[in-house]
Order: C-alpha cells, then sequence, then structure tokens
C-alpha cells in the first residue's frame, strides 16, 4: 500500500529533526534504523560460479572502503537461507576489521520481501543482473524482476539497454510498482559482476586475476551508484 512509503517518508523527516517522542534519539547516538539502507546479494556466487573465498575477501574490502564515506547510511549483505556460506565467511572476517556493526551487516532473507517478512527498511536494492539487464534467468534477477513487475523492465530500458561486467546502473523505481508501495524500495541497482560459468557468456574461464578486479570495480561501482542516491 501507499500508507508505507508515507510513513516512511514522514519518519526519516523526524529523524532529521530530533523532535518527536517515536524519535530514534537517545542521548547523542541516532538509532539508523530510518537511515538510507542499500540491501545487497552477492554478486557472481551462485549462477556465475565465482570462488566463495575470493568474494569475501573482496565484500569486506569494498565495504570497509565505502562505509564511513557514506554517513548514516547501511550496507547490508543479504541471502536467502540462513546457512549461506558467503554469509558467514563475510560475517567472521568483517568481524577482524573496524567495521560498524551498525553500518554494516549481514540479514537472511529475501531481498524482495525484506520490510514486509523481515521488517527491515531498505530503500535500495542491489540486483545481480546479466548482460542484457533482462528479466528472468533464475538467481536474485528473476527474483526482483518479478517482484518489481512490468513497471522496472520499463524503467531499465529507459536508462541503459546492455551492462559491461564490472559496471553497475542506477534505476529509479515508478511508484506504481509493488516493491515500490510495498517495501519502500525507491531504487533497483542492476550490478553485472564477473561469470566463471562456462554456460554462461562472457566466461572468465577460471582467471581470477581479471575476475577479482572485475568484481572489485563492480562493488565499487554499486556503492559508489548508492552514495549518489543517499546525497
Ligand atoms: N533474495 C536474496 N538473495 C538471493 C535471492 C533472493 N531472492 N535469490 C538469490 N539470492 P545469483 P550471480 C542470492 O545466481 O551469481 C541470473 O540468472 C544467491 O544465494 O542470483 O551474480 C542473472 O540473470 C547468491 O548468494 O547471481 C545472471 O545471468 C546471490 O544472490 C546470473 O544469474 C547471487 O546469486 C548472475 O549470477
Amino acid at each position: 500500500t501507499q500508507s508505507h512509503a508515507t510513513k516512511e517518508k514522514d519518519s526519516n523527516q523526524v529523524l532529521e529533526s530530533c523532535e518527536e517522542p517515536k524519535m530514534a534519539c537517545v542521548g547523542s547516538s541516532i538509532s539508523f534504523e530510518n537511515s538510507p539502507t542499500l540491501a545487497f546479494p552477492s554478486i557472481s556466487t551462485a549462477d556465475f560460479h565465482f570462488n566463495l573465498e575470493k568474494a569475501s575477501d573482496i565484500i569486506v574490502e569494498k565495504v570497509e572502503e565505502y562505509v564511513n564515506k557514506l554517513g548514516n547510511a547501511r550496507l547490508v549483505l543479504v541471502d536467502l537461507s540462513q546457512n549461506s556460506k558467503i554469509l558467514s565467511l563475510v560475517r567472521a572476517k568483517a568481524a577482524e576489521k573496524n567495521i560498524d556493526s551498525k553500518k554494516f551487516f549481514t540479514f537472511v532473507g529475501n531481498i524482495t520481501k525484506l520490510y514486509s517478512e523481515g521488517g527491515l527498511h531498505c530503500n535500495v536494492i542491489a540486483n545481480a543482473t546479466n548482460w542484457r539487464l533482462k528479466p528472468g534467468g533464475g538467481g536474485v534477477n528473476a527474483a526482483i524482476f518479478s517482484a518489481a513487475g512490468p513497471a522496472l523492465e520499463t524503467a531499465t530500458k529507459a536508462k541503459a539497454g546492455s551492462l559491461n561486467s564490472g559496471k553497475a546502473i542506477v534505476v529509479p523505481l515508478p511508484s506504481s510498482s509493488p516493491l515500490f508501495s510495498g517495501e519502500g524500495v525507491t531504487h533497483v541497482i542492476h550490478v553485472l559482476g564477473p561469470n566463471m560459468n562456462p554456460q554462461r557468456p562472457n566466461c572468465l574461464n577460471n582467471d581470477y586475476v581479471k575476475g577479482c578486479k572485475i568484481l572489485r570495480e563492480a562493488y565499487s561501482s554499486l556503492f559508489d551508484g548508492f552514495a549518489s542516491i543517499v546525497r
């Protein structure tokens, strides 16, 4: 319904003015609950067969690089299962770094239902897409295009017809999309990661020198895209 988006807008305004009792100010520490939040899946590690150890190093490295540049905005790595290997690797590696756990954490849930099923407000979600920026194909791409309805395909086409690997593209989600009205998602950022799956286009044949470089570029491009929305 429209009411969620309205509710969220109101509480953001409250957060800025810091006046209401409902307000999430406790002493001088401001709650991050209504902060701009990017939920992102682990790029390339399922259908694209990218090595999980290497991917988890890169995720933690890039989060560490960006998290303090983003003000009070949050980054959340999401996966479907409690047993997700990539989530546990990233959690363990992030714990060894000096990363603020309010600004970066992992979350188990469907990225298209984070608010309705998980109570987590994420105004921006990332999609691990394909080079044609087309719906379907399985994984998180199929889930996001399906949950967002045709409005996302139209809005995506208006921005670009294809994407190079290592790049991301920010797509504002029309308010007619159920992801906007039901989940409070205002933007989808499509990201194309490196592909190690011989059954998919542009396979890198286990060239992890290239692959890691492209995955780093993909996360930089994703987080730069999120920063451009937050600003
Ligand atoms: N919610 C949260 N996480 C998810 C969801 C979901 N609904 N679905 C999958 N994941 P993948 P890739 C996690 O395969 O490896 C597509 O067909 C999943 O467990 O979606 O970059 C595209 O069209 C994993 O951790 O993306 C491309 O052709 C992560 O999301 C290709 O797959 C990424 O898995 C891209 O492959």
